[in-house]
């Protein structure tokens, strides 16, 4: 894909760490993105102005990252049709609780899909599965992703470090049979 399609924005740059997350499984999933920082509170007229202006620039989805009384999500989503993500930001001493009921907390009318505290990650595979919608590339690669993450799993059965292990017959799905 060489459009940009997710627009990930930031409150500050010191929300960089975070956006990286987003960008690092963008990136695995070819997924063209930009990244920018405008702040509901600081530069509100240019919050406004990137979410007025996505749309017609191609974008699809937004994932807007904010820590503290993170008003961005919500801004975003005010001026915009498009799906806003919302990634609230352990950035003080509510350890990002503050950042995550803002993000989470919308009025009726104004939908953000609220991400955990720093889950910048799971925004960005929401913003996979929605552009996925209407390319079936895409959703064959995210089906491999998910099956590569549950063998994951599988695999770490096999070391607990000594503690009993449940037998592997304890997982066969009976109901099936
Ligand atoms: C929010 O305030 C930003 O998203 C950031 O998480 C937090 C702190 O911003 P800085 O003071 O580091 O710029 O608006």
């Amino acid at each position: 894909m060489n459009k940009t399609l997710v627009g990930v924005i930031m409150g500050s740059r010191s929300d960089l760490g975070i956006a990286r997350k987003a960008a690092k499984t963008l990136e695995s999933l070819g997924i063209d993105f930009e990244v920018t920082v405008a702040s509901a509170h600081r530069t509100p007229e240019d919050a406004a102005s990137y979410a007025r202006n996505a749309g017609s620039r191609g974008i699809k989805v937004i994932i807007a990252i904010a820590g503290l009384s993170a008003a961005l999500p919500g801004v975003i989503a005010a001026h915009t049709p498009l799906p806003v993500i919302g990634v609230p930001v352990n950035a003080g001493s509510l350890g990002g609780i503050d950042a995550l009921l803002s993000v989470s907390q919308m009025p009726p009318g104004v939908p953000v899909a609220a991400m955990g505290i720093d889950s910048a990650k799971n925004a960005a595979l929401f913003a996979a599965r929605i552009i996925a919608l209407s390319n079936s590339d895409l959703q064959l690669k995210m089906l491999d992703e998910t099956s590569k993450a549950g063998e994951s799993v599988t695999a770490s059965r096999s070391d607990l470090e000594g503690l009993p292990p449940a037998p592997e017959s304890a997982f066969i799905n009976l109901e099936e049979k």
